[in-house]
Protein backbone atom coordinates (compact mmCIF):
# COMPACT_ATOMS: atom_id res chain seq x y z
CA UNK A 1 0.00 0.00 0.00
CA UNK A 2 1.29 3.59 -0.96
CA UNK A 3 1.45 6.00 1.87
CA UNK A 4 0.05 9.23 0.73
CA UNK A 5 2.27 12.36 1.67
CA UNK A 6 1.85 15.99 1.89
CA UNK A 7 2.05 18.66 -0.91
CA UNK A 8 5.05 20.04 0.69
CA UNK A 9 6.92 16.44 0.90
CA UNK A 10 6.64 16.31 -2.49
CA UNK A 11 7.23 19.42 -3.43
CA UNK A 12 10.50 18.67 -1.04
CA UNK A 13 11.69 15.62 -2.63
CA UNK A 14 13.07 17.31 -5.47
CA UNK A 15 15.55 20.31 -3.49
CA UNK A 16 18.75 19.71 -4.08
CA UNK A 17 20.69 20.38 -1.40
CA UNK A 18 23.35 22.28 -1.87
CA UNK A 19 27.27 21.43 -1.01
CA UNK A 20 30.29 23.15 -0.24
CA UNK A 21 32.71 23.60 -4.01
CA UNK A 22 34.78 21.19 -2.22
CA UNK A 23 32.74 18.32 -1.91
CA UNK A 24 30.91 18.99 -5.46
CA UNK A 25 29.43 15.93 -6.37
CA UNK A 26 31.89 14.41 -9.40
CA UNK A 27 34.73 16.88 -7.69
CA UNK A 28 37.72 15.03 -6.74
CA UNK A 29 38.47 15.32 -3.30
CA UNK A 30 42.58 15.93 -1.75
CA UNK A 31 43.53 15.82 1.93
CA UNK A 32 45.37 18.61 4.02
CA UNK A 33 46.56 16.69 7.22
CA UNK A 34 47.14 19.38 10.04
CA UNK A 35 49.10 18.77 12.97
CA UNK A 36 48.54 16.68 15.32
CA UNK A 37 45.49 17.29 17.95
CA UNK A 38 45.64 16.22 21.82
CA UNK A 39 42.45 16.24 23.82
CA UNK A 40 41.08 19.96 24.33
CA UNK A 41 40.84 18.75 28.16
CA UNK A 42 42.72 16.21 30.44
CA UNK A 43 45.07 15.08 27.44
CA UNK A 44 47.09 13.07 29.05
CA UNK A 45 44.20 10.75 30.73
CA UNK A 46 42.78 10.97 27.30
CA UNK A 47 45.71 9.84 25.50
CA UNK A 48 46.65 7.10 27.84
CA UNK A 49 43.19 5.90 27.27
CA UNK A 50 43.10 5.84 23.60
CA UNK A 51 46.60 5.21 22.49
CA UNK A 52 45.51 3.93 19.20
CA UNK A 53 43.58 7.36 18.13
CA UNK A 54 44.82 9.88 20.25
CA UNK A 55 47.14 12.41 18.81
CA UNK A 56 46.16 12.35 15.20
CA UNK A 57 46.16 15.61 13.10
CA UNK A 58 42.52 16.90 11.85
CA UNK A 59 41.84 16.80 8.54
CA UNK A 60 40.79 19.41 5.40
CA UNK A 61 39.18 18.76 2.63
CA UNK A 62 40.41 20.74 -0.83
CA UNK A 63 38.64 20.24 -4.26
CA UNK A 64 41.96 18.74 -5.86
CA UNK A 65 43.28 15.31 -7.89
CA UNK A 66 42.61 13.16 -5.00
CA UNK A 67 41.77 9.85 -6.67
CA UNK A 68 38.24 8.17 -7.32
CA UNK A 69 38.46 4.54 -4.98
CA UNK A 70 39.71 2.02 -7.44
CA UNK A 71 37.62 -0.66 -5.20
CA UNK A 72 33.57 0.09 -3.73
CA UNK A 73 33.24 0.18 -0.48
CA UNK A 74 30.70 -1.49 1.97
CA UNK A 75 29.45 1.24 4.56
CA UNK A 76 26.68 0.83 7.40
CA UNK A 77 25.18 3.70 9.10
CA UNK A 78 23.66 4.15 12.35
CA UNK A 79 20.96 6.87 13.92
CA UNK A 80 21.50 7.19 17.65
CA UNK A 81 20.15 8.65 20.47
CA UNK A 82 17.27 11.30 19.90
CA UNK A 83 15.37 12.92 16.31
CA UNK A 84 17.05 15.87 15.15
CA UNK A 85 15.52 17.20 11.71
CA UNK A 86 18.17 16.56 9.35
CA UNK A 87 19.12 13.03 9.83
CA UNK A 88 17.79 11.64 6.68
CA UNK A 89 19.69 14.04 4.64
CA UNK A 90 22.96 13.10 6.36
CA UNK A 91 22.08 9.21 5.20
CA UNK A 92 21.31 11.04 1.84
CA UNK A 93 24.75 12.85 1.51
CA UNK A 94 26.35 9.89 2.83
CA UNK A 95 24.99 7.69 0.16
CA UNK A 96 25.56 9.99 -2.47
CA UNK A 97 29.19 10.13 -1.45
CA UNK A 98 29.92 7.03 -1.01
CA UNK A 99 28.36 6.24 -4.52
CA UNK A 100 30.93 9.06 -6.15
CA UNK A 101 33.44 7.20 -4.62
CA UNK A 102 32.79 4.21 -6.65
CA UNK A 103 29.27 4.06 -7.91
CA UNK A 104 29.40 0.11 -6.67
CA UNK A 105 29.81 1.09 -3.17
CA UNK A 106 26.90 -0.12 -1.19
CA UNK A 107 25.24 1.27 1.99
CA UNK A 108 23.19 -0.40 4.91
CA UNK A 109 21.66 1.02 7.42
CA UNK A 110 21.50 -0.69 10.67
CA UNK A 111 17.78 -0.45 12.43
CA UNK A 112 17.00 0.81 16.16
CA UNK A 113 20.14 2.79 16.71
CA UNK A 114 23.50 0.97 18.28
CA UNK A 115 21.65 -1.63 19.14
CA UNK A 116 20.78 -2.73 15.35
CA UNK A 117 24.29 -3.14 14.75
CA UNK A 118 24.98 -5.99 17.65
CA UNK A 119 21.78 -7.49 16.94
CA UNK A 120 22.54 -7.48 12.93
CA UNK A 121 19.21 -5.78 12.30
CA UNK A 122 19.98 -3.88 9.24
CA UNK A 123 18.34 -3.02 5.49
CA UNK A 124 20.57 -2.44 2.25
CA UNK A 125 19.68 1.29 1.35
CA UNK A 126 18.77 1.04 -2.34
CA UNK A 127 18.22 4.60 -4.67
CA UNK A 128 14.58 4.11 -4.71
CA UNK A 129 14.65 3.55 -0.73
CA UNK A 130 16.65 6.49 -0.28
CA UNK A 131 14.88 9.14 -2.50
CA UNK A 132 11.43 8.52 -0.09
CA UNK A 133 13.65 9.91 2.64
CA UNK A 134 15.46 12.83 0.93
CA UNK A 135 14.93 16.59 2.81
CA UNK A 136 11.92 14.70 5.45
CA UNK A 137 12.44 15.07 8.89
CA UNK A 138 12.51 12.34 11.27
CA UNK A 139 14.44 9.34 11.75
CA UNK A 140 12.09 6.63 10.78
CA UNK A 141 14.19 5.72 7.68
CA UNK A 142 16.12 3.14 10.18
CA UNK A 143 15.21 4.38 13.38
CA UNK A 144 17.36 5.19 16.71
CA UNK A 145 17.67 4.44 19.78
CA UNK A 146 19.76 4.99 22.93
CA UNK A 147 21.51 1.49 23.41
CA UNK A 148 24.99 2.37 25.14
CA UNK A 149 27.69 0.73 22.77
CA UNK A 150 30.79 0.39 25.18
CA UNK A 151 31.85 -3.40 26.02
CA UNK A 152 34.03 -5.34 24.21
CA UNK A 153 31.77 -8.19 23.37
CA UNK A 154 29.26 -5.47 22.13
CA UNK A 155 32.15 -4.36 19.67
CA UNK A 156 32.87 -8.10 18.79
CA UNK A 157 29.34 -8.96 18.07
CA UNK A 158 28.71 -5.86 15.22
CA UNK A 159 32.45 -7.00 14.10
CA UNK A 160 30.77 -10.15 12.97
CA UNK A 161 27.92 -8.63 11.43
CA UNK A 162 29.83 -6.33 9.70
CA UNK A 163 32.13 -9.01 8.05
CA UNK A 164 29.40 -10.84 6.54
CA UNK A 165 28.34 -7.70 4.79
CA UNK A 166 31.62 -7.09 3.48
CA UNK A 167 31.19 -3.46 5.92
CA UNK A 168 34.29 -2.10 6.62
CA UNK A 169 33.17 1.42 7.79
CA UNK A 170 30.62 2.75 10.40
CA UNK A 171 29.11 6.02 9.98
CA UNK A 172 27.25 6.83 13.76
CA UNK A 173 24.88 9.94 13.43
CA UNK A 174 24.92 10.91 17.24
CA UNK A 175 25.08 13.51 20.11
CA UNK A 176 28.00 13.57 22.68
CA UNK A 177 27.09 10.54 24.59
CA UNK A 178 26.94 8.81 20.53
CA UNK A 179 29.82 9.98 19.43
CA UNK A 180 31.81 9.26 22.59
CA UNK A 181 30.51 5.38 21.90
CA UNK A 182 31.90 6.05 18.32
CA UNK A 183 35.37 6.71 19.64
CA UNK A 184 35.32 3.75 22.15
CA UNK A 185 34.29 2.00 19.26
CA UNK A 186 36.86 3.24 16.80
CA UNK A 187 39.86 2.94 19.47
CA UNK A 188 38.60 -0.89 20.01
CA UNK A 189 38.58 -1.46 16.22
CA UNK A 190 41.89 0.13 15.55
CA UNK A 191 43.93 -1.78 18.54
CA UNK A 192 42.48 -4.71 17.19
CA UNK A 193 43.56 -4.11 13.69
CA UNK A 194 39.80 -5.32 12.45
CA UNK A 195 39.96 -3.57 9.34
CA UNK A 196 36.58 -1.10 10.18
CA UNK A 197 36.52 2.50 9.88
CA UNK A 198 34.28 4.59 12.35
CA UNK A 199 33.34 7.92 11.46
CA UNK A 200 30.76 10.29 13.48
CA UNK A 201 28.64 12.83 12.59
CA UNK A 202 27.43 15.82 15.08
CA UNK A 203 23.57 15.67 15.71
CA UNK A 204 21.45 17.14 18.04
CA UNK A 205 18.86 20.09 18.75
CA UNK A 206 20.14 20.28 22.11
CA UNK A 207 23.05 22.65 20.21
CA UNK A 208 25.66 21.16 22.27
CA UNK A 209 27.92 19.27 20.67
CA UNK A 210 29.89 22.20 19.13
CA UNK A 211 34.05 23.56 19.22
CA UNK A 212 36.22 25.15 17.29
CA UNK A 213 36.13 22.75 14.05
CA UNK A 214 32.54 21.70 14.90
CA UNK A 215 30.19 25.03 14.84
CA UNK A 216 26.56 23.38 15.01
CA UNK A 217 25.53 20.22 15.35
CA UNK A 218 22.60 19.57 13.10
CA UNK A 219 18.84 19.96 13.79
CA UNK A 220 19.70 22.52 16.36
CA UNK A 221 18.41 25.39 13.54
CA UNK A 222 15.14 23.71 12.48
CA UNK A 223 14.32 22.44 15.78
CA UNK A 224 14.43 26.17 17.29
CA UNK A 225 13.16 27.76 14.25
CA UNK A 226 10.10 25.69 15.00
CA UNK A 227 9.94 26.03 18.77
CA UNK A 228 10.49 30.14 17.85
CA UNK A 229 7.35 29.81 15.99
CA UNK A 230 5.20 28.70 18.70
CA UNK A 231 6.25 30.94 21.24
CA UNK A 232 5.96 34.11 19.01
CA UNK A 233 2.56 32.68 18.82
CA UNK A 234 2.04 32.14 22.32
CA UNK A 235 3.62 35.52 22.99
CA UNK A 236 0.62 37.15 20.75
CA UNK A 237 -1.91 34.97 22.30
CA UNK A 238 -0.74 36.07 25.67
CA UNK A 239 -0.65 40.15 24.06
CA UNK A 240 -3.96 39.40 22.63
CA UNK A 241 -6.06 38.14 25.74
CA UNK A 242 -3.75 39.97 27.90
CA UNK A 243 -4.86 37.30 31.15
CA UNK A 244 -2.09 35.01 31.48
CA UNK A 245 1.62 34.21 32.28
CA UNK A 246 3.17 31.61 30.08
CA UNK A 247 5.62 29.50 31.21
CA UNK A 248 7.47 27.43 28.57
CA UNK A 249 9.92 24.91 29.06
CA UNK A 250 12.00 23.76 26.26
CA UNK A 251 14.02 20.82 25.48
CA UNK A 252 18.13 21.04 25.20
CA UNK A 253 18.90 18.66 28.04
CA UNK A 254 21.61 20.46 30.19
CA UNK A 255 22.70 23.43 28.00
CA UNK A 256 20.42 26.28 27.50
CA UNK A 257 21.26 26.75 23.84
CA UNK A 258 18.07 26.64 22.55
CA UNK A 259 16.25 28.52 25.50
CA UNK A 260 18.91 31.28 24.48
CA UNK A 261 18.10 31.08 20.29
CA UNK A 262 14.37 31.31 21.55
CA UNK A 263 14.48 34.04 23.26
CA UNK A 264 16.83 36.06 20.95
CA UNK A 265 14.25 34.95 18.23
CA UNK A 266 11.14 36.42 19.85
CA UNK A 267 12.51 38.53 23.01
CA UNK A 268 9.55 37.48 25.04
CA UNK A 269 10.07 38.98 28.60
CA UNK A 270 12.04 36.36 30.93
CA UNK A 271 14.68 33.80 29.97
CA UNK A 272 16.17 31.39 32.09
CA UNK A 273 19.53 30.44 31.17
CA UNK A 274 20.89 27.68 33.52
CA UNK A 275 24.24 28.15 32.87
CA UNK A 276 23.92 31.36 34.39
CA UNK A 277 22.15 30.12 37.45
CA UNK A 278 24.95 28.14 37.87
CA UNK A 279 27.78 30.87 37.35
CA UNK A 280 25.43 33.12 39.96
CA UNK A 281 24.90 30.13 42.40
CA UNK A 282 21.40 30.92 42.35
CA UNK A 283 19.12 29.32 44.70
CA UNK A 284 15.26 28.21 43.68
CA UNK A 285 14.05 30.27 45.93
CA UNK A 286 16.24 33.44 44.12
CA UNK A 287 15.07 32.39 40.94
CA UNK A 288 11.30 32.04 41.94
CA UNK A 289 11.82 35.81 43.67
CA UNK A 290 13.46 37.13 40.47
CA UNK A 291 10.32 36.07 37.86
CA UNK A 292 7.63 37.43 41.37
CA UNK A 293 9.79 40.63 40.65
CA UNK A 294 9.16 40.92 37.03
CA UNK A 295 5.62 39.94 36.87
CA UNK A 296 5.11 42.31 39.63
CA UNK A 297 6.74 45.46 37.75
CA UNK A 298 4.35 44.29 34.16
CA UNK A 299 1.45 44.14 36.53
CA UNK A 300 2.37 48.50 37.68
CA UNK A 301 1.86 48.90 34.46
CA UNK A 302 -1.36 46.73 33.93
CA UNK A 303 -0.03 44.21 32.14
CA UNK A 304 -0.73 40.96 33.75
CA UNK A 305 0.72 38.76 30.90
CA UNK A 306 3.85 37.58 30.08
CA UNK A 307 5.69 34.47 28.65
CA UNK A 308 9.16 33.18 30.44
CA UNK A 309 11.56 30.81 29.14
CA UNK A 310 12.83 27.77 31.01
CA UNK A 311 15.45 25.58 29.78
CA UNK A 312 14.35 21.67 30.62
CA UNK A 313 18.30 21.46 32.41
CA UNK A 314 17.59 24.54 34.57
CA UNK A 315 16.94 22.11 37.56
CA UNK A 316 20.18 20.19 37.35
CA UNK A 317 21.90 23.95 37.64
CA UNK A 318 20.46 25.17 40.98
CA UNK A 319 23.18 24.62 42.42
CA UNK A 320 21.62 22.72 45.90
CA UNK A 321 19.77 20.65 43.52
CA UNK A 322 23.13 19.78 41.60
CA UNK A 323 24.67 18.31 43.88
CA UNK A 324 21.52 16.50 45.26
CA UNK A 325 21.00 15.09 42.01
CA UNK A 326 24.76 14.04 41.73
CA UNK A 327 24.07 12.23 45.38
CA UNK A 328 21.05 10.67 43.47
CA UNK A 329 22.81 9.51 40.51
CA UNK A 330 25.07 7.85 43.07
CA UNK A 331 22.57 6.03 45.42
CA UNK A 332 20.60 5.11 42.27
CA UNK A 333 23.67 3.55 40.39
CA UNK A 334 24.83 1.50 43.78
CA UNK A 335 21.01 0.48 45.07
CA UNK A 336 19.32 0.43 41.91
CA UNK A 337 17.93 -2.84 42.57
CA UNK A 338 16.82 -2.52 45.58
CA UNK A 339 15.07 0.53 45.18
CA UNK A 340 13.44 -1.10 42.13
CA UNK A 341 12.41 -3.55 43.83
CA UNK A 342 10.41 -1.36 46.66
CA UNK A 343 7.11 -0.90 45.31
CA UNK A 344 5.82 2.34 47.36
CA UNK A 345 6.33 6.14 46.03
CA UNK A 346 6.17 7.71 49.92
CA UNK A 347 8.66 4.37 50.68
CA UNK A 348 10.94 4.71 47.29
CA UNK A 349 11.41 8.45 48.57
CA UNK A 350 12.24 7.19 52.25
CA UNK A 351 14.47 5.01 50.84
CA UNK A 352 16.94 7.20 48.63
CA UNK A 353 16.33 10.30 51.49
CA UNK A 354 18.01 8.07 54.12
CA UNK A 355 20.66 7.44 51.78
CA UNK A 356 21.79 11.24 50.65
CA UNK A 357 23.89 13.95 52.92
CA UNK A 358 21.75 16.06 55.46
CA UNK A 359 22.13 18.90 53.27
CA UNK A 360 20.80 16.75 50.26
CA UNK A 361 17.87 15.28 52.16
CA UNK A 362 16.64 18.32 53.26
CA UNK A 363 16.84 19.57 50.06
CA UNK A 364 14.95 16.40 48.63
CA UNK A 365 12.32 17.14 51.21
CA UNK A 366 10.91 20.71 50.26
CA UNK A 367 10.53 19.78 46.76
CA UNK A 368 7.02 19.17 45.71
CA UNK A 369 6.50 14.88 45.52
CA UNK A 370 5.80 14.89 41.81
CA UNK A 371 9.19 16.57 41.33
CA UNK A 372 11.01 13.96 43.81
CA UNK A 373 9.19 11.10 42.02
CA UNK A 374 10.65 12.79 38.85
CA UNK A 375 14.08 13.37 40.47
CA UNK A 376 14.68 10.05 41.42
CA UNK A 377 13.08 8.00 38.31
CA UNK A 378 14.86 6.11 35.83
CA UNK A 379 18.27 7.61 34.15
CA UNK A 380 18.35 6.97 30.49
CA UNK A 381 21.28 4.18 29.60
CA UNK A 382 23.75 6.91 30.02
CA UNK A 383 23.21 7.65 33.59
CA UNK A 384 21.37 11.27 32.62
CA UNK A 385 18.36 12.59 34.56
CA UNK A 386 15.76 12.52 32.15
CA UNK A 387 15.24 16.18 32.80
CA UNK A 388 12.49 16.45 29.63
CA UNK A 389 10.44 14.81 32.42
CA UNK A 390 11.01 16.49 35.19
CA UNK A 391 8.11 19.43 35.49
CA UNK A 392 10.08 22.04 36.11
CA UNK A 393 7.59 24.52 34.58
CA UNK A 394 4.95 23.94 36.61
CA UNK A 395 6.97 24.17 39.67
CA UNK A 396 8.22 27.28 39.04
CA UNK A 397 5.16 28.59 38.25
CA UNK A 398 3.38 26.96 41.45
CA UNK A 399 6.24 28.59 43.69
CA UNK A 400 5.87 31.76 41.45
CA UNK A 401 2.38 31.84 42.73
CA UNK A 402 3.21 31.38 46.53
CA UNK A 403 5.59 34.38 46.27
CA UNK A 404 2.61 36.76 44.79
CA UNK A 405 0.02 35.66 47.32
CA UNK A 406 2.57 36.64 50.04
CA UNK A 407 3.17 39.70 48.63
CA UNK A 408 -0.53 40.35 48.06
CA UNK A 409 -0.85 39.96 51.34
CA UNK A 410 1.49 42.14 52.68
CA UNK A 411 0.46 44.66 50.46
CA UNK A 412 3.40 44.59 47.91
CA UNK A 413 1.72 43.56 45.07
CA UNK A 414 -1.72 43.96 43.25
CA UNK A 415 -1.88 42.65 40.33
CA UNK A 416 -2.93 39.56 38.70
CA UNK A 417 -1.69 36.31 38.18
CA UNK A 418 -2.71 33.96 36.11
CA UNK A 419 -0.21 30.83 34.01
CA UNK A 420 -0.20 28.34 31.75
CA UNK A 421 2.38 25.31 31.04
CA UNK A 422 3.76 24.01 28.31
CA UNK A 423 6.80 22.10 27.17
CA UNK A 424 8.43 22.08 23.78
CA UNK A 425 10.37 19.48 22.80
CA UNK A 426 9.00 16.55 20.85
CA UNK A 427 6.90 19.21 18.12
CA UNK A 428 10.10 20.29 16.80
CA UNK A 429 12.32 17.14 16.93
CA UNK A 430 11.10 15.70 13.09
CA UNK A 431 10.44 18.35 11.73
CA UNK A 432 10.83 18.87 7.87
CA UNK A 433 14.93 20.04 8.46
CA UNK A 434 15.21 23.81 7.00
CA UNK A 435 17.28 24.60 3.84
CA UNK A 436 19.83 25.43 6.41
CA UNK A 437 19.34 21.65 7.88
CA UNK A 438 18.82 20.23 4.64
CA UNK A 439 21.99 21.49 3.49
CA UNK A 440 24.48 21.41 6.61
CA UNK A 441 23.22 17.43 7.11
CA UNK A 442 23.68 16.18 3.69
CA UNK A 443 26.96 18.03 3.28
CA UNK A 444 28.09 16.24 6.38
CA UNK A 445 26.84 13.12 5.01
CA UNK A 446 28.63 13.27 1.89
CA UNK A 447 31.53 14.61 3.58
CA UNK A 448 31.77 11.50 5.99
CA UNK A 449 32.20 9.61 2.74
CA UNK A 450 34.99 11.65 1.64
CA UNK A 451 36.52 10.82 5.15
CA UNK A 452 36.15 7.15 5.15
CA UNK A 453 37.46 7.40 1.02
CA UNK A 454 40.49 9.00 2.95
CA UNK A 455 41.35 5.51 5.03
CA UNK A 456 40.55 8.06 8.19
CA UNK A 457 39.06 6.42 11.26
CA UNK A 458 37.89 7.63 14.32
CA UNK A 459 36.90 11.22 13.22
CA UNK A 460 34.08 13.44 13.49
CA UNK A 461 33.18 15.11 10.04
CA UNK A 462 32.85 19.00 10.69
CA UNK A 463 31.31 21.78 7.42
CA UNK A 464 32.66 24.96 8.43
CA UNK A 465 32.14 28.66 7.54
CA UNK A 466 28.10 28.47 8.02
CA UNK A 467 27.12 32.01 8.20
CA UNK A 468 28.33 31.87 4.45
CA UNK A 469 26.97 30.79 1.42
CA UNK A 470 26.66 27.32 1.15
CA UNK A 471 28.97 27.05 -1.81
CA UNK A 472 32.01 28.74 0.29
CA UNK A 473 31.36 26.28 3.02
CA UNK A 474 35.00 24.40 4.40
CA UNK A 475 34.84 20.50 5.13
CA UNK A 476 37.54 18.54 7.16
CA UNK A 477 37.47 16.16 10.12
CA UNK A 478 38.47 16.35 13.76
CA UNK A 479 39.70 13.44 15.80
CA UNK A 480 37.00 12.04 17.88
CA UNK A 481 39.62 12.24 20.62
CA UNK A 482 40.21 15.72 20.26
CA UNK A 483 36.99 16.34 21.86
CA UNK A 484 36.45 14.28 24.91
CA UNK A 485 37.31 14.58 28.81
CA UNK A 486 37.32 12.39 31.68
CA UNK A 487 33.86 13.00 33.91
CA UNK A 488 32.25 11.67 36.77
CA UNK A 489 29.73 9.69 35.49
CA UNK A 490 26.92 7.14 36.92
CA UNK A 491 29.33 6.53 39.79
CA UNK A 492 32.36 6.50 37.78
CA UNK A 493 35.12 8.42 36.11
CA UNK A 494 34.71 8.12 32.59
CA UNK A 495 36.19 9.55 29.35
CA UNK A 496 32.98 11.50 27.47
CA UNK A 497 32.90 14.09 24.74
CA UNK A 498 32.73 17.28 26.68
CA UNK A 499 29.31 19.17 26.39
CA UNK A 500 29.38 22.54 24.44
CA UNK A 501 27.46 24.63 27.22
CA UNK A 502 26.29 28.69 26.64
CA UNK A 503 29.11 30.55 27.27
CA UNK A 504 28.48 33.66 29.59
CA UNK A 505 31.25 35.90 27.83
CA UNK A 506 30.28 34.90 24.26
CA UNK A 507 28.12 36.99 21.81
CA UNK A 508 25.01 35.16 22.13
CA UNK A 509 24.19 35.50 25.83
CA UNK A 510 25.95 38.80 26.23
CA UNK A 511 23.23 39.95 23.03
CA UNK A 512 20.49 38.72 25.16
CA UNK A 513 21.67 39.75 28.68
CA UNK A 514 22.23 43.23 26.75
CA UNK A 515 18.64 43.91 25.75
CA UNK A 516 16.32 41.25 28.55
CA UNK A 517 15.84 44.20 31.03
CA UNK A 518 14.03 46.03 28.11
CA UNK A 519 11.72 42.71 27.41
CA UNK A 520 11.16 41.81 30.73
CA UNK A 521 9.04 44.84 31.51
CA UNK A 522 7.69 46.29 27.84
CA UNK A 523 6.42 44.06 25.68
CA UNK A 524 8.26 43.97 22.89
CA UNK A 525 7.37 40.71 21.33
CA UNK A 526 8.79 39.54 17.60
CA UNK A 527 6.72 36.98 15.59
CA UNK A 528 8.92 34.53 14.08
CA UNK A 529 6.61 32.69 11.73
CA UNK A 530 6.48 29.19 10.75
CA UNK A 531 9.63 27.99 9.02
CA UNK A 532 9.75 28.51 5.13
CA UNK A 533 11.07 26.76 2.02
CA UNK A 534 10.31 28.26 -0.91
CA UNK A 535 10.91 32.33 -1.24
CA UNK A 536 13.26 34.77 -0.73
CA UNK A 537 16.62 34.04 0.94
CA UNK A 538 16.45 36.34 3.52
CA UNK A 539 13.10 34.55 4.97
CA UNK A 540 14.09 30.88 3.66
CA UNK A 541 17.61 30.66 4.69
CA UNK A 542 18.56 32.48 7.61
CA UNK A 543 20.66 30.93 10.16
CA UNK A 544 20.23 30.87 13.87
CA UNK A 545 20.90 34.05 15.98
CA UNK A 546 23.43 32.25 17.75
CA UNK A 547 25.31 31.04 14.90
CA UNK A 548 25.00 34.50 13.33
CA UNK A 549 26.35 36.23 16.73
CA UNK A 550 28.81 33.38 17.09
CA UNK A 551 30.71 34.49 13.85
CA UNK A 552 30.21 38.28 13.85
P1 LIG B 1 20.18 13.80 22.01
O1 LIG B 1 21.17 14.35 22.96
O2 LIG B 1 20.23 12.35 21.89
O3 LIG B 1 20.23 14.48 20.67
O4 LIG B 1 18.74 14.09 22.62
C1 LIG B 1 18.04 15.26 22.45
C2 LIG B 1 16.83 15.32 23.32
O5 LIG B 1 15.75 15.78 22.53
C3 LIG B 1 17.00 16.20 24.55
O6 LIG B 1 16.79 17.56 24.25
C4 LIG B 1 15.99 15.63 25.49
O7 LIG B 1 16.33 15.87 26.84
C5 LIG B 1 16.04 14.16 25.20
O8 LIG B 1 16.46 14.05 23.85
C6 LIG B 1 14.72 13.47 25.38
O9 LIG B 1 14.91 12.11 25.28
P2 LIG B 1 13.85 11.05 24.76
O10 LIG B 1 13.86 11.14 23.28
O11 LIG B 1 14.42 9.75 25.19
O12 LIG B 1 12.53 11.39 25.35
Amino acid sequence: MSQEISALQKARASYQPKLPAALRAGAAVSVVRGNPLPAFADADKIAALFPSTSNMPDLKFAAGSGARLAKPINAAVILSGGQAPGGHNVIAGLYDGLKSLHPESKLYGFKGGPSGLVDNKYVEITDSFMDAFRNTGGFDMIGSGRTKLELPEQFEKARVNCEKLGITCIVIIGGDDSNTNACLLAEYYKAHNAGIQVVGCPKTIDGDLKNKFVEASFGFDTASKVYSELIGNIARDSNSAKKYWHFVKLMGRSASHITLECALRTHVNGALISEEVAAKKQTLSEIVEGIADMVAKRAENGENFGVILIPEGLIEFIPEIKVLIGELNDVLAKNGEAFAAISGKDEKLAFVTKLLTPASAKVFSSLPDTIRVQLSSDRDPHGNVQVSLIETEKLLAELTKKVLAERKKAGTYKGKFSTQTHFFGYEGRCAAPSNFDADYCYSLGFNAAAILGSGATAYMSYISGLTKPADQWGAGAIPLTAMMNVEHRHGEDKPVIKKALVELDQAPFKAFAAARADWAVNTSFVYPGPIQYFGPAEVCDQTTETLKLEHQ
